[in-house]
């Protein structure tokens, strides 16, 4: 008899069809009722597969009382119920490292975009602007600046090393000191942003990190500073940034997050000095597919009651 999960929206293809291969696979985004789906799977489901913006809240839990597993396909784990988790005795999985990489070649991307205005160079360009109007305004350089990252995790290390081939002067704030880290350390997040050119976020989501960057993190990162978001915009004061950017208390900002996905207040759709991006930092096939036989992988020696390869420790 196959074991029997809840799926709480989709995965990349060839993902599901492993599960499917697998498992019984109920589909909550596909529920006519969902909450009819929850009262019929009661007590066949034990094990919960969602994604990083998606997670699962505690109410879903609660009508699943056999379930003893969330795997989520993604690193961040914000929007998983957590504090019921621990209570009723469930375990979290997540997938870290495996799109570390990607996610800080998109950091890196945004960096380039957002000082060499590439987006707005794009339009220039197509648009016919460069026939009628001339060159283009001249930009801002990169290489060789300074730059901040808010959070050393994984993903903060990977763009730390390739912030190194620019030149850069690479600082870093973290909870604690790395002792396998030489960059510069600032406990305080507001030092760190008064002297860098980038402030790059990629800390985890936490009721500590909530609007961590607000207005005066942004004034203290000043009018020639560059905000990058690759992490959750739970961690930015959306409306600050919005304020700061309209008047040039920051020069500009790359997000490829947001507070409310993926709804993108229009005032950030309006403004020429960001750039934006759908959520998109870990979205390639590669690391797509490293991430789905990471949540494979935690399901199968789940059911076979062998340890999980990448528990989330709380
Ligand atoms: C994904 C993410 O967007 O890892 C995370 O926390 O936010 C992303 O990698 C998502 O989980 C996949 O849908």
């Amino acid at each position: 008899m196959k074991n029997q999960i809840l799926l709480m929206g989709p995965l990349l293809e060839s993902v599901m069809e492993l599960l499917e291969a697998s498992y019984i696979v109920h589909r909550y985004y596909d529920a006519d009722g969902p909450e009819q789906l929850l009262n019929e799977i009661a007590d066949k489901v034990s094990a919960v597969v969602t994604d990083g913006g998606r997670g699962v809240e505690a109410a879903v839990l609660e009508k699943l009382p056999k379930v003893r597993i969330v795997s989520v396909y993604g690193v961040g784990v914000d929007a998983v119920d957590l504090a019921y988790c621990r209570k009723a005795g469930i375990a979290v999985t997540n997938t870290p490292d495996v799109l570390s990489g990607d996610v800080a070649d998109l950091a890196i991307g945004l960096m380039l975009a957002i000082s060499r205005n590439m987006i707005q160079a794009d339009s220039y360009t197509r648009e016919g602007r460069w026939q009628q109007q001339g060159a283009m305004a001249l930009q801002h350089r990169m290489f060789g600046k300074s730059a901040g990252i808010l959070g050393m995790g994984s993903i903060g290390v990977q763009i730390a090393q390739r912030l190194a081939g620019f030149d850069m002067d690479v600082a870093y704030c973290n909870r604690n000191k790395r002792s396998d880290v030489s960059n510069r350390y600032y406990a305080s997040p507001i030092e760190m942003a008064g002297e860098v050119d980038f402030l790059i976020i990629a800390a985890a989501a936490s009721a500590s990190t909530e609007k961590i960057i607000n207005a005066d993190i942004l004034q203290a990162l000043g009018p020639n500073g560059y905000l990058v978001n690759v992490s959750r915009g739970s961690l930015i004061d959306e409306g600050a940034l919005i304020s700061a950017l309209e008047s040039g208390t920051i020069k500009g900002a790359a997000l490829d997050v947001f507070a409310d996905e993926p709804n993108v207040p229009d005032a950030l759709c309006k403004l020429t000095n960001v750039v934006l991006q759908p959520h998109q930092a870990s979205a390639t096939h590669e690391t797509r597919k490293a991430m789905g036989m990471l949540v494979v992988d935690n399901l199968s020696r789940f059911f076979d009651d062998r340890p999980l390869v990448t528990e989330y420790q709380r």
